[in-house]
């Protein structure tokens, strides 16, 4: 028996983990108590990936369809690797050699990718060597908004100042969820206790939130509750406030920041009293929270996703910074600050400095980070002209993720050839030409690479792989490099003794470190110093005057939509609903719903939530059928009353609606249904800024079913 140091790639934390290993099989999964960094906190979910690594409902061979293309259930039969992987490349190859060259092939990543750190490579490389610009991923229906934004302020899209919550005396905390989630583009060891200790200390925090989250409490900060989509008005007006009061801090501006006249223009237009209504924020509270801001020693911000899937996101990630900026919070111990760990975290990014801007199959568009708009995946593949006609999904389950269901399961349909590499099957591999066997988090070796520039304590951490694959599963690099290899492109397969983590160790040799004495250290990890706020900020900026632009050019169209959306907001129903999302502790995103954990009676329903009173106002009881629908779908689920809820504001968790998804057999016994139906797809469905996707606030009508 022996014990192997390792850590969940789940979620953003990648919590280290302790497991007990015999041979080679797993006995136990279990926390890392003397973590130098985590001290043993982790989760559930990665508590239950021994459970995912022994379902029986795994992908364990490689898989050939053998009915029609849009017939459903799939049916498949086994096929060896070889077999697979030689159709595959002679399809692909066919598809390059006509009209759209590469185009013609297109590239999903799923969330789970960005936790493998050398397949998220391979995968980015193999586009590249086709030379294919169709890629797409989970990134424009998360944060793309704040890639967008990172770039214009700052000049690169992989900077973003995490509060330093262990210094600060203010935390605002817009569109998240800690304690359920753990955050995101910033990456804490058990964040709601991070949270609590601010509190403990005689801090501030608030959490400004349709829904009264299980993040806020009496002892880890107050709820303020706001109407959906309309966060970019609050920022604005106390951006005023402070504008009109304390001032912007001049000196700041002169020494880091450009255009800071144009920030200001543009926030005269918001007092507060002027979007109190709006907002569902009274002024009153609006210039309270905007002076204890300013006034505080030091104050700290975050967003999340509740305001990237707005339609504005960009532009409330921008003055989530400027109030951060010019109070003389960014760059400060306890505002919001850089960290290096492997590097400076935009190094590793990939600005070429080019044109971004190219006409696509459905308008000109720019990728950000490195994703075109997911929404508009099945656009592509309708194209008139150079059409998508391959579609290779890496880990991702787009069919349940991207906004717009029923339109993206047509266009899969139409495809000559889609290949899905997961560990389950899903809804989006029910329509897939081959379903490859990837491996578990416990079957792959990796480094925290994903980490760099978001923990506030740096550290390095490598795994070796826990157990080896099982059955005929294969990692994910060695089946892209394989592709690549019997497509006749050059691969990682062409020598001898290939490493995948050559030139991972290459990357983070910038810190003095390498794999191989990262395997020596105790817990296979390295404890990194935490870099001094201010230095690390001016250095990281990527700008060409090496400045903060407060106002970008590029915004001007963006800053008159919002005018534009403030009088459509103002003149909307007040006795409307408007639809979020609600993540619970059970899932993640679509997957895990096939674990025992996930079938609880609590875990496998799929409400509509609402609050009481607008239940009442429809004469709706509780556990009745309710159908939700909008401009842009229906669905019917049953209502269940929620007094966290704002009026005016209903809920639902995403990723649910697995009734033709056989393979999975315990999720499709209780399968919920999309929340995604409801939401806008195609042009017109993201921010032209940033490509993501409007997902929160969305109106809909419910009633009886
Ligand atoms: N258990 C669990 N953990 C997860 C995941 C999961 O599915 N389950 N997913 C992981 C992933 S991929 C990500 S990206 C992170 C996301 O982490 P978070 O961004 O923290 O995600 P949520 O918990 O959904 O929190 C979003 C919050 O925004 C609120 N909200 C909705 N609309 C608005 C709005 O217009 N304004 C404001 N101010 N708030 C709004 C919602 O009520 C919700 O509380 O979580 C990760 N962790
Ligand atoms: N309405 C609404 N929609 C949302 C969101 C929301 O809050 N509300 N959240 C959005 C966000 S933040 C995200 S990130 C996206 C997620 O969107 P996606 O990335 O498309 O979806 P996931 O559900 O994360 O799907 C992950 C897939 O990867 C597989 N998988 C898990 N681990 C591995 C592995 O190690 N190897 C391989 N090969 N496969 C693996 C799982 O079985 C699953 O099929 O969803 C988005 N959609
Ligand atoms: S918080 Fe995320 S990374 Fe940590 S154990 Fe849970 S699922 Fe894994
Ligand atoms: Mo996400």
């Amino acid at each position: 028996m022996k014990s192997v140091h390792t850590f969940c790639r789940i979620c953003e934390p990648l919590c280290p983990m302790i497991a007990d290993v015999d041979g080679d099989k797993l006995v136990a999964l279990r926390p890392n108590r003397e973590h130098p960094v985590y001290q043993g906190f982790c989760c559930n979910k990665g508590l239950a990936m021994d459970e995912v690594h022994r379902d029986p409902d795994r992908l364990n061979v490689p898989l050939k369809r053998i009915n029609a293309k849009g017939e459903l259930p799939a049916r498949f039969e086994p096929v060896s690797w070889d077999e697979a992987i030689d159709d595959i490349a002679r399809r692909l190859n066919t598809i390059r050699a006509g009209d759209a060259g590469g185009d013609g092939i297109a590239f999903y990543r799923g969330n789970p990718l960005s936790f493998n750190s050398v397949g998220v490579r391979a995968l980015a490389a193999f586009a590249g060597k086709l030379g294919s610009r169709m890629c797409f991923g989970p990134t424009t229906q998360d944060c793309s908004n704040k890639m967008a934004a990172s770039e214009a302020m700052f000049g690169h899209q992989m900077l973003h100042p995490i509060p330093d919550l262990e210094h600060t005396d203010y935390f605002l905390n817009f569109g998240s969820n800690p304690k359920v989630s753990k955050l995101s583009l910033f990456h804490t060891p058990h964040p709601h206790e991070r949270i609590r200790e601010v509190v403990r200390r005689g801090g501030t925090v608030v959490h400004v939130n349709p829904r009264h989250v299980e993040s806020a409490t009496p002892a880890t900060g107050d709820h303020l509750p706001i109407r959906p989509d309309t966060d970019v008005y609050l920022l604005a007006a106390m951006l005023n406030e402070i504008h009109r009061n304390a001032g912007f801090r001049e000196d700041v501006l002169a020494a880091h920041a450009i255009n800071a006249e144009g920030l200001a223009q543009f926030v005269q237009h918001y007092p507060a009293s002027r979007v109190a209504e709006v907002t569902g924020v009274p002024a009153s509270q609006i210039e309270t929270m905007a002076r204890e801001f300013s006034q505080a020693r030091a104050a700290s911000v975050y967003m999340s996703t509740g305001v990237n899937m707005g339609r504005q996101g960009t532009i409330a990630y921008w003055l989530l910074m400027m109030l951060s900026l010019v109070t003389g919070n960014l760059g400060r111990r306890g505002g919001n600050f850089v960290t290096e760990g492997f590097g400076p975290p935009a190094k590793l990014g990939i600005d070429s400095g080019a044109d971004p801007w190219f006409d696509s199959g459905a308008g000109r568009l720019r990728h950000i980070a490195g994703c075109l708009p997911g929404t508009l995946l099945p656009d592509m593949i309708g194209a008139k002209a150079k059409p998508v006609k391959a579609l290779i999904v890496v880990s991702g389950n787009p069919v349940l993720s991207i906004p717009g269901e029923e339109r993206l399961r047509v266009a899969l349909d139409t495809l000559d050839l889609l290949v899905a590499i997961d560990i389950y099957p899903s809804a989006t591999t029910e329509h897939a030409d081959y379903v490859l066997p990837g491996v578990d988090m416990l079957e792959r070796r990796d480094i925290n690479l994903v980490n760099n520039g978001f923990q506030p304590q740096p550290f390095a951490q490598y795994t070796a792989a826990v157990v080896p694959p099982a059955a005929e599963r294969r990692e994910e690099w060695r089946t892209i490099a394989a592709i690549e290899k019997a497509m006749g492109l050059p691969s990682l397969l062409d020598e001898a003794e290939p490493d995948p983590f050559d030139e991972v160790d290459t990357l983070i040799q910038a810190a003095g470190l390498s794999i191989g004495a990262l395997r020596e250290m105790p817990h296979n990890t390295c404890v990194m110093p935490v870099p001094e706020p201010a230095d690390t900020f001016v250095r990281s900026l990527k700008t060409n005057a090496r400045k903060i632009d407060c106002c970008p050019r590029t915004f001007e169209p963006a800053l008159e939509r919002t005018h534009a959306i403030f009088t459509e907001l103002k003149a909307e129903d007040a006795g409307g609903l408007k639809l979020i999302s609600r993540r619970t502790i059970h899932m993640h995103n679509s997957w895990l719903s096939n674990v025992k954990a996930a079938a609880r009676p609590a875990a496998i329903r799929n409400p509509l939530w609402m609050h009481p009173d607008d239940a009442a106002a429809r004469g709706l009881n509780e556990g009745v059928s309710v159908r939700v629908h909008n401009a842009f779908g229906s669905l019917v689920a049953d209502l269940e009353f929620d007094g966290t809820l704002m009026r005016g504001v209903v809920a639902m968790t995403h990723g649910r609606g697995n009734d033709r998804t056989p393979g999975l057999r315990i999720a499709s016994r209780s399968p919920g249904v999309n929340v995604n139906r409801l939401l806008p797809a195609g042009p017109g469905s993201f921010e032209d800024l940033s490509n993501q996707a409007f997902m929160t606030g969305v109106p809909v009508d419910v009633e009886r079913a």
